[in-house]
């Protein structure tokens, strides 16, 4: 069956309402693939500008959110206070998360289960860094994050899987195309096995990684590749390239 191909930006801690302005300017002027989904996590303190002032075609992500509706946790920021403003995504547990903030698969799978049950829609990140890429790791660390998450859940169709090598995330270090393949189909198995055939063929797994207007389409190109979700280029006018890299 057809997964809808979807492209999320994440712009991180990046932007000012200038440079805001600037990419939803060439993300108007596109043109999109209208058979791709674009989605782009904006900071949380432009969530709302970049909501208001986004095409219709593109739908704006929080990078980020807490377990919990509402209280005393200074900082941060729930699923409902998103819904308020209008927000559709939420990007979790991205390795920036997992390794600069510390957080643990358990928290990270609190989060996605609390966003779901308040109606956003979430990209679920995981992936294996260096060390464990290179101790043979790589299956049973996406697996045992992918797990976390499915002890918490048990409807995954609001559920997109980003897959973000953590050696790749900023450092010009792509993936190989069959990289990435292998991992997105281990991953596309695992479902099968653990979750069930139906969401294993409809839930879209996303590479992220040095994603560029220059590799993205051999990346696309991967039976199991359903997308990505791009950091640095996000902020470039290349990423109308990216979004397009299917077509
Ligand atoms: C991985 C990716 C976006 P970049 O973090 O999530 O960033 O494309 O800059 O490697």
């Amino acid at each position: 069956m057809g997964r809808k191909f979807i492209v999320g930006g994440n712009w991180k801690m990046n932007g000012t309402k200038a440079q805001i302005c600037e990419i939803l300017d060439f993300l108007k002027k596109g043109p999109l693939n209208s058979d791709t989904e674009v989605v782009v996590g904006a900071p949380t303190i432009y969530l709302q500008f970049t909501q208001e002032n986004k095409p219709n075609n593109v739908a704006v992500a929080a990078q980020n959110c807490y377990k919990v509706p509402k209280g005393a946790f200074t900082g941060e920021i729930s699923p409902a206070m998103l819904k308020d403003i209008g927000i559709e995504w939420v990007i979790l547990g991205h390795s920036e998360r997992r390794h600069i903030f510390c957080e643990s698969d358990e928290l990270i799978a609190d989060k996605v289960k609390h966003a779901l049950e308040n109606g956003l829609k979430v990209i679920a990140c995981v992936g294996e860094t260096l060390d464990e890429r290179e101790a043979g790791k790589t299956e049973e660390v996406v697996f045992r994050q992918t797990q976390a998450i499915k002890d918490k859940i048990t409807d995954w169709n609001n559920v997109v899987i980003a897959y973000e090598p953590v050696w790749a995330i900023g450092t010009g270090k792509t993936a190989t195309p069959e990289q990435a393949q292998e991992v997105h189909q281990s991953l596309r198995c695992w479902f099968e096995s653990n979750v069930g055939p139906d969401i294993a063929n409809c839930i879209r797994i996303q590479y992220g990684g040095s994603v560029t207007e220059k590799n993205c389409k051999e990346l696309a190109g991967q039976p199991d590749i359903d997308g990505f979700l791009v950091g640095g280029a996000s902020l470039k006018p290349e990423f109308v390239q990216i979004v397009n890299a299917r077509g």
